[in-house]
């Protein structure tokens, strides 16, 4: 698992470079977006279950098929599933938005996971809709709240969503 400021220096280091004019202005970025990208995970942490549900019962509004019989979210145990999904990526974007690298979400949360998907028949482009309603929620939220710089929010929410859709070879 890496973080911004390990992810570079493991760069200059396989180089064995000292950190230049780049990488400086690079960890100046990350330092002065640290308040922000804290003030977030509070939200989301504070939030969290709230977050979940409400962008559930906006997915299944948009989406009703998903809990109608032959829908994948049907059932109690499925509806369960799909939910704690949600609340996997939420909690995992929250760290990779404190990290501000994605690496976490490669390595804990995207592994093998469209294979997983695509072998119980969970409709992916759904799944990518309700990680972007919680990332708009949140992001609203954020501004309600006075975060000045919500842009980063999205970041790992975007990541999760490409990295999902990617088609399967
Ligand atoms: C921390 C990393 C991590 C992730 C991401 C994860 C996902 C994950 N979701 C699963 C199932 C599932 N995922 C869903 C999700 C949905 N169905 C829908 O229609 C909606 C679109 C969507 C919710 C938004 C459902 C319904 C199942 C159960 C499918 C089944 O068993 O038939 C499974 C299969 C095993 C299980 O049921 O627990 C995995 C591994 N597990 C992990 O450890």
């Amino acid at each position: 698992m890496r973080d911004a400021v390990t992810s570079l220096i493991r760069k200059y280091d396989v180089t064995g470079r000292y950190l230049d004019r780049d990488a400086i202005d690079n960890l100046k970025q990350y330092f002065a977006s640290g308040t922000a990208r804290l003030a977030a995970a509070a939200l989301i942490n504070a939030n969290s279950a709230a977050l979940v549900r409400g962008a559930a019962i906006r997915l299944f509004e948009e989406v009703p098929e998903l809990i109608r019989a032959g829908g994948n979210a049907y059932t109690t145990r499925r509806y369960s599933a799909c939910l704690r999904d949600m609340d996997y990526y939420l909690r995992y974007a929250s760290y990779a938005l404190v990290a501000a690298d994605t690496n976490v979400l490669d390595e804990r949360v995207l592994q093998g996971l469209r294979e997983t998907y695509n072998s119980l028949g969970v409709p992916i482009g759904p799944t990518v809709r309700g990680i972007q309603i919680m990332s708009e929620m949140i992001q609203t939220m954020a501004t309600e709240a006075g975060i000045a710089d919500t842009s980063l929010i999205a970041e790992p929410f975007d990541h999760l969503t490409r990295e999902l859709s990617e088609v399967s070879i």
